[in-house]
This record gives C-alpha cells, sequence and structure tokens, in this order.
C-alpha cells in the first residue's frame, strides 16, 4: 500500500533471487487503494496484482493467500526491508528438513537504524507475552516473512485482520505443523511507515490474549 518508492526494488530483487534457481515462481503484490502509482509499477514489472480495498494488513494478506497458487507462498513487506534473495534459500530448507512453516528472526543480522529502540521494546513485550501465554521460544514475534506450504493454510484459523495476524499465524504454526525459525538480515525501510506504533502496538497485544483467552471471534 503506496510503496511507490520501493516497489520497484522489491521485485528486481526477487527476479535476480530467482534467476538461474530450480524454482519457479510467480509474484503476487495485494493492494490497498494505493495512490501513488504502486500497482502501476508493479504490473509493469510482471507482477499479478490482487485489488483489496479494505484496510488492513492481516485481511491484504488473506486477499493474498486466496489468490496464491502455488505450492508454496513466500511472504514479505513492499519496502526493501527483508532479504528477497534469501528466498530460494529457504523454500529448500523447507523440503530437505520436511518443514511445513518458516518464520523469520530480523534480530539475528538487523542493519543499524532499521528499527527503532521504541520498536525493539515493543517487539521484547510482544514476544515475551506470546511466548508466556502460548509456550513457544520464538525470538521474532512480528516478523513478516515467512516461507511455508500452501496446504497448511487449511488447518489455520485465522481470525484478526490488521497487524496481528502477524503474530496468529506463527501461533497456528508452531502449534499446528513443523515449523521453525531462522535468521535473516533485516535493512531500514524504503518510503513511509504505514503502521501506528501505539495503536498496533496495544492492538497486537491485547490480540494475544484474547487469541489465548476468548474463543470467538475479536
Ligand atoms: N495492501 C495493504 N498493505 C498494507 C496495509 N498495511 C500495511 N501494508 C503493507 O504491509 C507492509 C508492512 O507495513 P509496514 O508499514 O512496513 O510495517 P512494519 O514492517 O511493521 O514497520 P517498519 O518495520 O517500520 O517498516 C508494508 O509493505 C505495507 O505497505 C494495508 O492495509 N493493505
Ligand atoms: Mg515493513
Amino acid at each position: 500500500m503506496n510503496e511507490a518508492e520501493s516497489i520497484g526494488a522489491v521485485l528486481d530483487d526477487l527476479d535476480s533471487a530467482f534467476s538461474g534457481s530450480v524454482h519457479e515462481h510467480d509474484v503476487l503484490v495485494v493492494d490497498t487503494l494505493s495512490d501513488d502509482g504502486t500497482p502501476e509499477i508493479a504490473r509493469a514489472r510482471g507482477a499479478r496484482v490482487a485489488e483489496e480495498p479494505r484496510r488492513g494488513y492481516g485481511i491484504a494478506y488473506k486477499t493474498g493467500f486466496a489468490a496464491a497458487e502455488g505450492d508454496v507462498i513466500a511472504t514479505l513487506d513492499a519496502d526493501c526491508t527483508y532479504p528477497a534473495e534469501d528466498i530460494p534459500a529457504l523454500c529448500d530448507i523447507l523440503s530437505s528438513e520436511e518443514l511445513d512453516f518458516i518464520t523469520t528472526d530480523r534480530f539475528a543480522a538487523m542493519d543499524e537504524g532499521a528499527m527503532s529502540a521504541k520498536h525493539r521494546f515493543g517487539n521484547w513485550v510482544l514476544t515475551k507475552t506470546m511466548n508466556l501465554l502460548f509456550g513457544l521460544r520464538i525470538r521474532d514475534s512480528q516478523s513478516g516473512m515467512w516461507v511455508f506450504r500452501r496446504e497448511v493454510l487449511d488447518r489455520f484459523e485465522l481470525r484478526f485482520d490488521g497487524m496481528p495476524l502477524s503474530q496468529e499465524i506463527k501461533i497456528e504454526a508452531m502449534g499446528k505443523c513443523r515449523a521453525k525459525e531462522l535468521p535473516i538480515t533485516y535493512r531500514q525501510r524504503v518510503g513511509d511507515v504505514k503502521l501506528s506504533s501505539w495503536r498496533d502496538g496495544s492492538e497486537n497485544f491485547l490480540a494475544l490474549w484474547r487469541k489465548r483467552f476468548l474463543r470467538a471471534s475479536p
């Protein structure tokens, strides 16, 4: 959503990552009413664009999952923060280690300035809370880069339509399939941030408690 400054570079990185790789790939961009030309840039570079006018990180992913056709889905932000070049190797690990789901740890190798102290603290609180509530040992509950077999989505109960979908998909994966967290590098963002620290941070915090103790929808 409104990532015209970076979407071209992300798509180019994906193309270079897959050139010469044994994996066939198809790129899907989910757009939410961008007014800066993001979907046009994506289409011009050969990506398929799914239009999702409803606002929300989670709803955008749900729309993308429904439109995806490959055996394996790999996700990343359109802001140049995640290492697109690592995706083919993560696909190899998925098959060689017979995994269903890989989530990634951005804290393993984070560029200076990639995450503010406020966001680091927020991440620490959310990750500790998630681990305590669900008995997990995740290092990065909010990473947006996952590589997984599309078929496992049928097992997941994904209730959240906003940012909490990121932590929720990890909770579902760790509880319901063969899942592992692997280190990645994380870079500074290009363009404006779309989340609101306090609003999304507190929404994520409450979502963890809701998911743990309430059976009904959020
Ligand atoms: N289609 C769509 N994309 C969204 C929406 N909200 C966020 N995004 C995208 O989801 C990705 C994650 O949002 P960011 O603003 O980068 O949030 P973040 O990665 O947690 O924060 P930074 O680390 O500061 O970049 C970005 O590529 C956004 O463009 C939405 O409502 N619809
Ligand atoms: Mg981002």
